[in-house]
């Protein structure tokens, strides 16, 4: 939706986001499933706006900033916000619940030394001190964790979707397209099915479709 009679950051909250980031990713599936309307403003890494920089010196995206001038740069906070106003799918398991403890070590484990796995094996002619196999059995630690909870139940933690499955996924997709084939035709047979079921969803496909770089002064884009 496109709009340009709202003045800018008024009564929505506005995200900085970056397409192919996997942490905007997750903050904007839980934004699009919550149905919170947001101002979708479309960064460059590489040229980050001022505006977004005055809300978070720290540079990195999502960043979320509402209306009374609060702002959300972590982007489990962001999904956190979201399901909070809406979470008719009980993505987010109780607090007492024991699900949850799995959620949060899914999640730090994901973003902790998964992450930098990741990025070694993507980025490995850039670490010449191993090869990218090394960096990719580094990984395969996690990938095996998440494929013996997956020969139990369809989703991370549930026999449904939680916000465990929806925050880790962005990065498995990541990692399998560093080399595709290698990917899919290796031992994680369930890790397989459970990537290509999340990408066929119409919140993955919606969260993945492109806008233009946002400048100040551009038309609004509101989301979902
Ligand atoms: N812990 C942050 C990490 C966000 C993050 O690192 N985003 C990357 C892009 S995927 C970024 O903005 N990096 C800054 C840069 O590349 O300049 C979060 O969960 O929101």
């Amino acid at each position: 939706l496109s709009c340009n009679e709202l003045p800018s950051d008024s009564i929505t909250p506005v995200l900085y986001s970056f397409r192919r980031c996997p942490y905007a990713m997750r903050a904007r599936m839980a934004i699009y499933y919550a149905g919170v309307t947001v101002e979708l403003r479309e960064v460059l890494l590489r040229d980050k706006p001022a505006e977004m920089l005055r809300h978070s010196a720290k540079g990195t995206v999502p960043v979320l900033a509402l209306p009374d001038g609060a702002v959300i740069d972590e982007s489990m906070d962001i999904m956190t916000w979201a399901l909070m106003q809406n979470d008719r799918n009980n993505w987010l398991p109780k607090p007492d619940d024991k699900a949850m403890t799995e959620v949060q070590a899914l999640i730090s484990e994901n973003d902790g030394s998964f992450k930098a796995h990741l990025d070694y094996y993507k980025y490995a002619d850039r670490y010449p001190a191993y090869s990218k196999q090394h960096y990719r059995m580094q990984g395969e630690v996690f990938l095996s964790r998440l494929e013996r909870r997956l020969a139990n139940m369809p989703y991370l933690v549930a026999e449904r979707v939680t916000v465990a499955d929806i925050a880790v996924f962005p990065f498995i997709r990541q990692f399998a397209f560093v080399d595709e084939t290698w990917f899919f035709s290796s031992p994680y047979q369930q890790l397989q099915k459970w990537l290509n079921q999340l990408l066929n969803t119409d919140l993955f496909l919606s969260v993945m479709r492109k806008y233009p770089v946002w400048k100040a002064g551009n038309d609004i884009t509101l989301i979902p």
